[in-house]
């Protein structure tokens, strides 16, 4: 049994959390002039306002020494020098190494991982160079025009968030595209707009045993060979990122045309492995470069900084406080920057995956909450939408709102407008608006007595909702490198303090078995022409609804 919760630092939050329930931020802002010089961090690129927050000195002392008594210090350490922080998988988990700009070795069993890794990104760098320069022909002799990545999750969601967040730098004769659903649509739609003679594929998926990217990939391959080109074209227009040679050159792909990466590397932690080679393609080698010199920095800010200035461990532990002291259930993410709009998705797989768990390390129970769901659209579009319970609902939703002080795309006063509404939300989301405040606003605009005993209540905001606002200056490769990695720290943080390992996710493993099943069962129903009769009365009754459906149909 864990003992988290009995530990001197959970008893004294929880004492907090009760004896200050009913401090408002509000009472907080006006009780210490100086919460806002109190409450920041820097980071690289970074800027972190975080006073809008229910704390005080005596809940972060508390938070801190959690992370004291939950080694949080130690284990960090350890996930940087490659040791298995993985257990469940006998897994290190060293995306850091990817990124890691100096020079000292950093071994995996005792063998240095980092000549692999400069070696795999100087062949990613000569490929990119060659595909940008237009020297990659392909098998008509054109250049290529259209990249498509063929991959999900892992493979999919961080190369999709940061090419689109990066765009301002694309190559601009170059379009990516990314196909991850095994639903036909998506690829269907995908090659409706490209032309295979001037179309390169990239095959992304780790193991190269995912259905999703092999049933994707094998139909692009269909698509590329019912055109002019041959089998041995396929070169010229298929390549992979994986870490399974024997599965890629099974389907056709020459390894010379592989990007290798290891098991080391997680999928929702390999944007900076080969997986990032569409990233790479978009914005060059020197940029991806940069952006790995963010992230590096910021593992180095991660390493160095003391716990109490140090961005992810205190936006881990503001999380914990919330989830497990104040009953919050999820946290929003609000980039008020319209190239981050995958940047809540990317992190909804970084932070649910790792941490939607309910056993600690050990495989003993967790008796407190652990991940919160994660969610977000970028703004200003969200306060049009869903913003209203935010500001109004029964909820606590604690916030992260994301913004540059520079526009990349300047025009007009768009970015002071922009900015105004991202400190506009998290200034109404504390300081809400009194019913007196309404009463007065609306006798000041001459509305009947009546009228205003009707509307005051729904006009009053109670306020007092959290908010973090980070700052950085403008959304370049360095500054997205360096928020992803601080995000990717800060989910640790979190796992360090639950005790859980954020580096398995074997949740997501029922659903393909049991689609697989399914499958069989459904086509073996067909054949036969009969009913399934092998799973529960709803799943049999749905089974053999659509059969009857689609054979209909047929
Ligand atoms: C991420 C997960 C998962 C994985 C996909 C794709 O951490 O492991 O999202 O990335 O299932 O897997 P492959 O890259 O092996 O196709």
């Amino acid at each position: 049994m864990r003992n988290l919760t009995t530990t001197p630092a959970w008893a004294a939050l929880t004492k907090h959390a009760s004896e200050q329930a009913d401090i408002t931020l509000n009472q907080r802002f006006t009780a210490d002039a100086d919460r806002f010089e109190k409450y920041q961090l820097s980071a690289p690129s970074w800027f972190l306002d975080y006073s809008k927050n229910h704390i005080n000195d005596e809940i972060m002392s508390g938070l801190l020494a959690l992370a004291e008594s939950q080694k949080v210090s130690a284990k960090l350490a350890s996930m940087f020098n490659g040791d298995v922080v993985n257990p469940t998988e006998g897994r290190a988990a060293l995306h850091s190494a990817l990124r890691y700009q100096g020079s000292d070795p950093i071994k995996v069993g005792g063998r240095d991982v980092m000549p692999d890794v400069r070696s795999v990104l100087k062949q990613m760098e000569a490929f990119a160079e060659k595909v940008r320069s237009g020297t990659w022909l392909g098998f008509s002799g054109k250049r290529i025009t259209d990249v498509v990545n063929i991959g999900i999750g892992g493979s999919d969601l961080g190369p999709l968030m940061a090419t689109e967040a990066l765009k301002p730098f694309a190559h601009e004769a170059l379009s990516l595209h990314f196909v991850s659903n095994v639903d036909g649509s998506h690829m269907v739609s995908t090659l409706k707009k490209v032309d295979p003679e001037t179309t390169l594929f990239i095959v992304a998926s780790k193991t190269f045993t995912t259905i999703e990217t092999i049933t994707n990939a094998t139909t692009a391959r269909d698509w590329f060979l019912d055109s002019k080109a041959s089998d041995a074209d396929v070169a010229k227009h298929f390549v992979a990122l994986s870490t399974n040679a024997e599965n890629v050159s099974a389907f056709g792909i020459d390894t010379d045309n592989m990007f290798e990466f290891w098991d080391w590397v997680g999928g929702r932690y390999s944007l900076w492995s080969a997986i990032g080679l569409p990233l790479m393609l978009s914005i060059g080698p020197d940029a991806f470069n940069r952006f790995l010199t963010g992230a590096a920095d910021m593992d180095e800010h991660t390493k160095s900084a003391p716990l109490g200035s140090n961005m992810p461990v205190v936006l881990a532990l503001l999380t914990v406080w919330y989830s497990n002291f104040k009953g919050a259930c999820t946290h929003l993410i609000a980039p008020y920057d319209q190239y981050l709009h995958r940047f809540p998705a990317y992190l909804q797989q970084l932070t649910m995956e790792s941490n939607g768990k309910s056993v600690h390390i050990d495989g003993s129970d967790i008796t407190v909450s652990t991940g919160p769901v994660v969610w977000g659209e970028p703004g200003t579009n969200g306060q049009h939408a869903y913003f209203q319970l935010l500001h109004q609902g029964t909820h606590l939703i604690p916030a992260d709102f994301i913004v540059a002080a520079e526009s990349c795309n300047p025009c007009g006063n768009h970015h002071e407008l922009l900015i105004a509404n991202c400190l506009a939300q998290t200034e109404a989301l504390m300081k809400g608006k009194s019913t007196d405040e309404v009463v007065s606003d609306m006798k000041a605009a001459g509305v009947a007595e009546a009228k205003i005993d009707e509307l005051k209540t729904h006009r009053t905001f109670a306020g007092n909702r959290p908010t973090n606002t980070l700052l950085t200056q403008r959304l370049d490769a360095y500054a997205l490198g360096a928020l992803i990695a601080m995000y990717e720290h800060k989910v640790f943080v979190e796992a360090a303090i639950w005790d859980i390992n954020p580096f398995d996710q074997w949740g997501v493993e029922l659903g393909k078995q049991l689609a697989t099943t399914i499958y069989d069962d459904m086509s073996e129903a067909v054949k036969a022409g009969v009913s399934v009769s092998s799973h529960d009365s709803s799943t049999n009754g749905l089974i053999n609804r659509i059969n009857g459906m689609r054979h209909k149909l047929a």
